[in-house]
């Protein structure tokens, strides 16, 4: 296909989808070195209990068992695994997550022990056949519960399980807004723990070769650099020894963040026993052990004037984290959360106040918009119900409190400062496509006739482009939070570009080549982009939080940059002109007004590498590398538009329209863009509609398998249409803004606000996610849930 001038902007389909749609990516479950032995762990099915003994002697008698390991083989080998988001001034607790459970267990599907067989069937087998015995505590799920006098205690350096405490007083005067106010609106949430679902399941291979001692670990991770990091300190390999390689991997949603215990398990046990070790998890080992998402319960109050105006709102937040500190686990709800609530609007105070609770449930961390979601939730939410409240237009009262374009750089009242926006614009152009003033008539009219039908409007602000590191730090983050790139132009022209991120599905394969394409004039198919292996690619710190586009994207573009200015100056050279008589574009140095005398970057590039006439003192070789750390955040932002029919009869819902349009600054590919805010939308829209964790009173998982825990299947998404705005960045080289979790930050209160907006005047004014049928039918007939 030839190459569009200008690669960036342009919808090219995605490289990587070849080997994907063929069957030929390379998944850490499909790699089988000769000599592979297959680990499966024991884990507890008690929410809390004390271990009173592990017996080990039947599974290890099982033929082709290569050794049953427990807490006490490890001997404090392996140290525990850490939360690398240390809250300043939050009183933080960190009692340890060791890899195999020693006295006591807290979550049902924590590991007591760990087989090693020569099959995996085998292996399996002889986990069964380890008899551990437990003697069962108390066991508490709920994070309000598990803050009550007399509650079960789970680590005893957290009196009333408080794992910390956090507030964010903000730069207003919260009091001052509240008392001064005509109308002060209050509601109570709860943000349901969701099950992260990618459609990998992790896997680690461990392989050691005695030799070189050289460890290298296969890993289903979105940020191998910081495997190896985290790795190297808790099992005390060097970190030039440890090989971190992910190679294609079908997801992670937030949820392969985290450095697994069981991970640094499998390595020691490649140590141990001299064989490639692998460990693949089932589903339900997935739903039981790897992390959960949300899971707060909110209590939310909005000051405002009589005519809308919104004054101030304070939050009191109780998040549920699990038995143990995950690695992101204490910055979701805290660094994550509590500086976005006041949204799109020049609101001038707000306090936000978050409490930390260790429960006997799997540990809470990262899920798909980590805090952000929980954020655009409470606000959106909160404008619908004062809008009722003050008998005005959901729209009119956006469009009262929106930040004025024309306010950027904006300084909020939680303390962040956002870098541009047109919050209005993408409103008006959402309006206009939903066909807004149309559909609230036909609405009048339906309700006349007695039919559900609702309009729900989410008008959200994000933050991402997780870095720069002094705020990471600031906030408590133990590590810098900066991009990194290597372009490499070998001798005939073609490239070879390192990256710190690490795509599991996003397509930054595609759009890395890209960026570095428009910017050295070299066609995309010339470009492959390598990532996910710590030997080669410099140090990086993974793909979340969107940041690969503004901070790992930026960093390519920075790279690429270098090697034209050096570019420029070789052809000078050769071309004998200085470089202001230079011209580049297309790939091509040209000299002004002298047509047929230029150079191509290909030239250039061989010239640089045969070094027989370079500019005296120049090194040889056209290759750069680039650790970027930008200036702030980038703050995407749109409106979402749902229009639902409700049946009365039954309570179901049906989407009639879903529009999103968002603001993500400039494009580098469209396509990709327009399928990230799908999948997006789909998984906001399913925790709006069905997507919940269930544990009993005992602490089981009640939904530990797909049949318990409903996932949205194509019956379910709605016909998404998108649009969008382009309000440059002016915090990165390429003017962009992350897209990769928009669509679930802005979809489930865009869901709910309709549904809630079908049943006014008479409905509730809430009702928590999912809706499901039974709860909009309960609803809508006047039964209690
Ligand atoms: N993009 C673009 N123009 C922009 C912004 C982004 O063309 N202005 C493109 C990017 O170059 C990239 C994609 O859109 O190809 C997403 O980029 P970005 O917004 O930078 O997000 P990240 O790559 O950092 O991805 C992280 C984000 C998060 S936090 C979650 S969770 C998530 C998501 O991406 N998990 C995903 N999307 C996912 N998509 C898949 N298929 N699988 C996951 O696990």
């Amino acid at each position: 296909m030839a190459q569009a001038m200008k690669p960036m902007g342009a919808s090219i389909p995605r490289t990587e989808d070849e080997r994907f749609l063929t069957g030929r990516g390379t998944f850490v479950a499909n790699m089988l070195p000769r000599g592979t032995v297959f680990a499966k762990f024991v884990r507890s099915p008690y929410a809390h209990a004390r271990i009173l003994g592990i017996e080990t002697s039947r599974a290890r008698e099982l033929p082709g068992v290569l050794g049953v390991f427990t807490a006490a083989d490890l001997k404090g080998e392996i140290g525990s695994v850490f939360t690398a988001w240390l809250i300043p001034g939050s009183n933080l607790k960190t009692p340890p997550y060791i890899p195999l459970a020693k006295d006591v267990v807290r979550y049902a599907g924590e590991a007591v022990a760990v087989v090693v067989a020569e099959d995996p069937l085998v292996a399996e087998d002889a986990r069964d056949l380890v008899d551990v015995q437990y003697d069962p505590l108390p066991v508490v799920v709920n994070q309000e519960t598990a803050m009550k006098e007399g509650a079960p205690q789970l680590h005893a350096e957290a009196p009333k399980n408080v794992a910390f405490h956090w507030v964010n007083a903000g730069v207003g005067d919260v009091e001052a807004a509240f008392k001064g106010a005509d109308v002060v609106v209050s509601q109570r949430f709860v943000n349901q723990r969701l099950q992260p679902s990618a459609m990998e399941p992790r896997a680690a291979l461990a392989q050691y070769e005695p030799g070189t001692k050289e460890l290298t670990l296969f890993v289903t991770s979105q940020n191998p650099h910081v495997h190896r990091l985290v790795l190297s300190l808790i099992l005390g390999v060097p970190e030039q020894r440890l090989r971190v390689i992910a190679p294609d991997v079908g997801g992670g949603f937030g949820s392969k963040i985290p450095v697994y215990p069981w991970e640094a398990v499998v390595c020691w046990l490649a140590m141990r026993l001299d064989r490639p070790v692998k460990w693949v998890e089932d589903r339900t080992e997935n739903f039981l052990a790897t992390i959960h998402g949300r899971d707060q319960v909110q209590y939310v109050d909005l000051a405002a004037n009589k005519d809308g105006t919104i004054l101030g709102i304070r939050i009191k937040v109780i998040a549920n984290m699990g038995a143990y500190l995950s690695t992101a686990g204490p910055g979701i709800p805290t660094i994550l959360f509590g500086f976005m609530p006041g949204g799109c609007y020049a609101i001038k105070a707000g306090k936000v106040e978050v409490t930390g609770v260790f429960t006997n449930t799997t540990p809470v961390d990262a899920y798909r918009g980590a805090g952000r979601p929980e954020a655009a939730f409470i606000i959106e939410r909160m404008v619908d119900i004062l809008a009722r409240n003050l008998k005005l237009d959901p729209a009119d009262i956006r469009r009262k409190n929106f930040i004025p374009a024309d306010k950027f750089p904006y300084q909020t009242a939680l303390g962040l400062v956002y870098d541009s926006g047109n919050y209005e614009g993408a409103m008006r152009k959402a309006l206009d496509i939903v066909g807004y003033e149309k559909l609230r008539v036909e609405q009048a009219q339906a309700r006349k006739e007695g039919r559900l039908m609702g309009i729900g409007l989410s008008t959200y602000v994000e933050v991402c482009g997780l870095a720069p590191s002094p705020i990471a730090t600031a906030t408590g983050f133990q590590g810098g939070l900066w991009g990194s790139s290597t372009v490499r132009i070998h001798p005939t022209g073609k490239v070879t570009l390192y990256t710190g991120a690490h795509p599991h599905g996003q397509g930054e394969e595609t759009t890395f080549a890209q960026i570095a394409s428009t910017e050295l004039g070299i066609p995309v198919a010339d470009i492959d982009v390598v990532h996910g292996d710590t030997k080669v690619t410099p140090m990086g710190m993974g793909t979340y939080g969107s940041r690969s586009t503004p901070v790992e994207g930026g960093s390519v573009a920075l790279s690429a940059r270098k090697i034209r200015d050096k570019a420029r100056k070789i052809a000078a050279h050769l071309l004998e002109v200085s470089e202001d008589d230079l011209e580049f574009s297309d790939g091509k140095f040209t000299v002004k007004g002298v047509p047929g005398k230029a150079k191509t970057i290909q030239e250039i590039a061989w010239a640089a590498y045969m070094a027989t006439s370079l500019p005296k003192g120049m090194e040889p070789v056209l290759d750069a590398t680039t650790f970027y750390d930008p200036a702030n955040f980038v703050f995407p932002f749109g409106t979402h538009v749902c229009v639902v029919d409700v049946d009365k009869e039954t309570g179901h819902v049906s989407i009639r329209r879903y529009v999103a349009v968002d603001d993500v600054g400039n494009q580098i590919n469209p396509m990709i863009v327009e399928g990230q805010v799908h999948g997006g939308v789909l998984q906001g829209l399913a925790q709006a509609m069905m997507e919940q964790a269930v544990y009993d009173e005992n602490g089981n998982l009640l939904t530990s398998n797909f049949l318990e825990y409903l996932v949205p299947s194509s019956l379910e998404a709605p016909m998404i249409e998108t649009a969008s705005t382009v309000t440059p960045s002016p915090h990165n080289p390429i003017g962009v803004k992350g897209v990769g979790e928009t669509g679930t930050i802005a979809s489930s209160e865009a869901y709910v606000n309709a549904v809630v907006d079908a049943l006014a005047p008479h409905g509730p004014v809430h009702i928590d996610m999912p809706l499901t049928s039974e709860k909009v039918w309960r609803a809508i007939h006047g039964k209690a849930g």
